[in-house]
């Protein structure tokens, strides 16, 4: 077979794969619209698609995933480094040469009766400096449709590989050979051999027994984020878990905004925003990565990494997100949604009555007595950010956009104001180190809980989580930044029963308001132990509706046993970093508790 590279390294790695995994055949992939055709037919063929109708949504198809395998599995997931003390304690350690010896018995003729499709793709746009090279070989073609969507792929990536380049080797098996003659299932996964294994020094990425999201579409969180951060804090930039947003005030002042919020939260929402405000506007860059980089100006520069968006469907509607809506009218591929008797897609929270005769997310008619939603929780659609209507122009310019503000934030019921401005970079990282969240439906397990998820990088961070602290510290040494304020927000807070206190959605641009005032010197602040919150009649909150009874107070209040309980709960997360804590985060906790006890 003649491949479409000379790149040695390239060559010899599918050689190997080729060895080991024992597929059928190999398919060098194009990233052209004919081939995902192609694919796209043979997944209907077997049964994985199924296409929608041309007259609902056009050059669509929809798959339901094995019961076992819907979501990222955080319990699988391992940081391989070299040294365990480098994975830290919030991520899973394995030994690599431990690691790879046991994941290489599991790849052995685990292809067998499959084709083995090697997708050379890049992660930000062509001809960015900043864009990183990766070649994933993968069983599934489901995988290799997803990633033309995700990721850039095809000619441009073989000329930047050119013949000595180097990139993320990134494998994949579903694990799930096929005897000779043995029928193939509609989804195949291996949901009892689970591995997602990152090798930061090597930079590799070895993927087994899932076919799911960021389980299986590399260049997503494994490649852009895990290992990107390892590269990040060796090379003085920062990969996160942040949406890219543009905004334009009604004075037409321009502010670029990230917003990093655990999956789940309404990234995709936040970065798809239509103000309630008149007169603002809010342009999609990026809805789950962003890469940041020192500009030669001193400000931070982010670029999102991906060409497409695997978002959430329930809840997401003409009322919650009409831009997603209209994003994937066509060319989309949902999964785990439901679907209707005519062809289309359905979801929970979708707008209208829910139609009759549906099959629900697992292919079998849909039992409205059942209890259970029709649609899986995590259910996702894939499709290219271009065709968001609200896409930024310069969302694929190579050198990124500058960076006014970064948002964090979370669920949480209580506790947690509306919004808070760090006092300086160094309490933002304090804010950012000590984000809390109810666990959502995004990975496997309980849902509700509120956990500690730093940076929403938890499960994402592909290093000590403490170095990543210091590495975020680091940047306010450098006197020669200008560095973006940092804001942390709440659109989660709820009442005494039960009900969400603020609307969300579109009526979020009260707080992006509020926070370009500030940026522009036009807003007052009032300080509180937690930070600054707006100072009375700064916020607009003209007109908005909040929960029967509520008023700004119950929006920004800070309960004082809740906030002393907050302090020791951020004192034992604290305390699994040991002595690699950096000592500012000591000293900034030192100083909420003196402000706590006022
Ligand atoms: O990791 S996924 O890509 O499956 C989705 C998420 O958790 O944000
Ligand atoms: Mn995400």
């Amino acid at each position: 077979m003649t491949f479409p590279t000379k790149n040695k390294k390239l060559l010899d790695w599918v050689d190997e794969i080729t060895a080991l995994c024992e597929p059928e055949e190999v398919y060098f992939c194009n990233g052209s619209e004919e081939e995902f055709n192609q694919l796209a037919q043979q997944l209907v063929e077997k049964g994985t698609f199924k296409r929608l109708s041309d007259a609902k949504r056009p050059n669509s198809y929809w798959a339901h995933s094995d019961p076992k395998d819907v979501a990222r599995v955080e319990g699988r997931t391992f940081i391989c480094s070299e040294r365990e003390e480098d994975a830290g304690p919030t991520n899973n350690w394995s030994d690599p040469a431990e690691m790879k010896s046991t994941m290489t018995n599991l790849y052995r003729g685990s292809m067998r009766g499959r084709t083995m499709y090697v997708i050379p793709f890049m992660m930000g746009p062509v001809g960015s400096p900043f864009s990183l090279v990766g070649v994933e070989i993968t069983d599934s073609a489901y995988v290799v449709c997803n990633m033309r969507i995700m990721a850039t792929m095809g000619a441009p990536v073989l000329e930047a590989l050119g013949e000595d380049g180097d990139f993320v080797h990134s494998l994949h098996s579903v694990g799930s050979p096929l005897a000779e003659g043995q029928d193939d299932v509609a989804w195949p996964c291996n949901p009892d051999n689970i591995f997602i294994s990152h090798f930061p020094e090597t930079r590799e990425i070895w993927s087994f027994g899932s076919g799911y999201g960021g389980n299986a579409l590399l260049g997503k969180k494994c490649l852009a984020l895990r290992i990107a951060s390892v590269m990040a804090r060796d090379e003085g930039w920062l990969a996160e878990h942040m949406l890219l947003l543009k905004l334009t005030s009604p004075r037409g002042e321009v502010h670029y905004v990230t917003g990093a919020f655990p999956s789940a939260c309404g990234k995709t929402n936040l970065a798809m925003l239509v103000p309630t405000l008149p007169g603002w506007k809010v342009e999609t860059l990026g809805d789950d990565i962003c890469w940041l980089r020192v500009g030669e100006d001193g400000r931070l520069w982010g670029l999102n990494p991906e060409a497409g968006f695997f978002g959430v469907a329930p809840g997401t509607s003409y009322s919650t997100n009409p831009s997603a809506m209209e994003t994937f009218t066509s060319n989309t591929i949902f999964t785990n949604t439901a679907l209707t008797a005519d062809g289309d897609v359905w979801w929970e929270g979708m707008d209208g009555e829910r139609p009759d005769n549906l099959t629900d997310w697992t292919g079998k008619p849909y039992d409205p007595d059942s209890g259970k939603p029709a649609a899986h929780p995590n259910a996702r659609f894939t499709v290219s950010a271009a065709q968001c209507p609200q896409i930024a122009a310069e969302w694929q310019d190579p050198r990124g956009v500058p960076i006014s503000a970064m948002l964090f934030g979370g669920r949480r019921r209580t506790l947690a104001p509306l919004v808070t401005e760090a006092y300086s970079w160094e309490h933002g990282v304090f804010l950012g180190s000590t984000m809390a969240s109810e666990t959502t439906a995004a990975a496997v397990g309980a849902v509700g809980n509120l956990r500690r998820d730093p940076f929403a990088m938890l499960p994402f961070c592909g290093y000590h989580m403490a170095d990543y602290f210091g590495h975020w510290l680091k940047f306010a040494e450098r006197k020669d930044l200008k560095l973006p304020r940092v804001y942390l927000v709440n659109w989660f807070r709820k009442d005494e029963n039960n009900r969400f206190i603020w609307p969300g959605y579109g009526e979020n641009s009260r707080v992006l308001a509020w926070i370009v005032d500030r940026l522009e010197g036009r807003a007052d602040a009032q300080e509180t132990p937690l930070g600054l919150v707006p100072k009375a009649g700064e916020l607009d909150l003209d007109g908005v509706a909040l929960a029967p009874g509520a008023t700004k107070d119950s929006l920004f209040a800070i309960d004082r046993a809740d906030l002393l309980a907050e302090v020791e709960a951020i004192a034992s997360h604290y305390a699994q970093f040991g002595d690699r804590l950096p000592a500012r985060l000591a000293e900034e906790l030192s100083a909420l508790r003196a402000r706590a006890q006022v």
